[in-house]
């Protein structure tokens, strides 16, 4: 259970450490599933076995790949790797961090939008370009989702932790002007964002600055869909590994609009999200996290 002071706190900066509560076996067991996945790669699963709905190279757009698809500064981007992995599929329903959504959002009902592996290799691994979340989801609305997000590595400064900015999701869509700072890419100018933005006038933070969000193995980090993020590249000697859980509130209803998830939506235009189908498990019924039982 979060705190009243943890809750107020993600109100106000949009973000917040949840500390720790994984055991040290449960990262074990995540990672070395992690590792079995990324050595099938994305073109190694058979065709009728379960997969993840996507797995590529997110920063291989422009450069020469090798035969996995991968080009120079890779971060491994493995979308649903919960439906090719029952290990990854009880973490989605792990009752503290789903408990947690639950408190911060205020919603009874929850449900996963879809999860995301973010994997930067050591030395090579590539930047996540600042971004909100929610301008990219289009297919859903209203935009309320928070993310819990789980390194298996020790994430911190020198390994391309994710950096975010304080309050920022109370600045609505500002994808316009992050889009500005695709060319910030390395840990010593990734933080350079946000000098001449004036947030909206009556919100509660009123400079936008940007701060390093480390994360300990063990520990969980949530932050807002609107909240301002991103992480830098990672020349360390180690790995910088996590997924984010995306997930949705019992308000969010399908708007039509595409995206990499809305192939798999079984519901009209302007249907709760609730009936959208197997691709996006209830976790959360009536406040209570729901049992997972496979
Ligand atoms: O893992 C990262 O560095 C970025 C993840 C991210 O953008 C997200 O969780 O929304």
């Amino acid at each position: 259970m979060l705190t009243q002071e943890q809750i107020d706190q993600f109100d106000h900066d949009g973000f917040l450490n949840g500390g720790r509560i994984f055991a040290d076996n449960e990262v074990a067991e995540l990672s070395d599933e992690l590792e079995r996945i990324m050595k099938i790669g994305p073109k190694g699963f058979d065709e009728d076995a379960p997969q993840p709905v996507l797995f590529r190279d997110l920063a291989a757009g422009g450069y020469e790949t090798n035969d996995r698809g991968e080009g120079p500064t890779p971060v491994w981007q493995i979308v649903n790797i919960w439906e090719a992995s029952k290990a990854f599929e009880k973490l989605i329903y792990h009752p503290a961090v789903v408990g947690a959504i639950s408190q911060l959002t205020g919603f009874a009902d929850l449900q996963v939008w879809h999860d995301q592996i973010q994997y930067k290799p050591e030395g090579r691994g590539g930047a996540t370009g600042w971004h909100q979340d929610a301008p990219l989801w289009p297919s859903i609305e209203p935009m309320t989702p928070v993310s819990a997000w789980i390194p298996f590595d020790d994430a911190d400064v020198e390994n391309g932790c994710m950096w975010m900015v304080p309050g920022s999701h109370r600045w609505g869509n500002q994808m316009e002007y992050l889009r500005r700072f695709g060319n910030l890419k390395l840990i010593n100018e990734f933080g350079n964002i946000g000098g001449d933005f004036q947030p909206p006038e009556g919100t509660e933070v009123i400079e936008a600055k940007a701060v390093p969000r480390p994360v300990m193995q063990g520990e969980v980090h949530f932050h807002h869909s609107l909240t301002w993020h991103g992480s830098p590249t990672n020349p360390s000697p180690r790995t910088r590994r996590a997924i984010a859980i995306h997930y949705m509130t019992g308000e969010a209803k399908y708007t039509g609009r595409a995206h990499a998830m809305s192939q798999f939506i079984e519901i009209e235009v302007g249907e709760p999200m609730l009936n959208a189908g197997p691709h996006f498990p209830s976790v959360c019924r009536a406040g209570k996290p729901v049992v997972f039982a496979r």
